[in-house]
């Protein structure tokens, strides 16, 4: 998934009906081994387009409610917010992919 904005937002909320909550990850090698921890907030500077996705910064699924399989489409609502504190939301489809692919 790629996210954009003509000017500086941050993303300061994800939502989904399947899972409790949604983080954004980023991974890192640590002695050979790929690890991923939460990022917190995702800043997006103006005009910038950011890429989601496995093996890099990616949105991480917590307390699933039900079992995804991989190649399902997820409604997520995005919540951005610029810096006068204004509040933006959109509703985007998402890809499920598999762990670590
Ligand atoms: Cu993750």
């Amino acid at each position: 998934m790629k996210v954009s904005s003509s000017n500086a937002v941050r993303l300061v909320d994800i939502q989904t009906e399947v899972a409790k909550d949604v983080q954004v990850h980023t991974m890192h090698h640590h002695d050979g081994v790929m690890k991923m921890r939460e990022h917190g907030e995702l800043a997006i500077q103006a005009g910038q387009t950011v890429d989601l996705a496995p093996g890099g910064l990616h949105l991480m699924l917590l307390g699933l409610k039900k079992p995804l399989s991989a190649g399902e489409n997820l409604t997520m609502k995005l919540t951005f917010e610029d810096a006068k504190k204004a509040r933006n939301t959109s509703v985007v489809s998402v890809l499920v992919r598999p762990l670590g692919k």
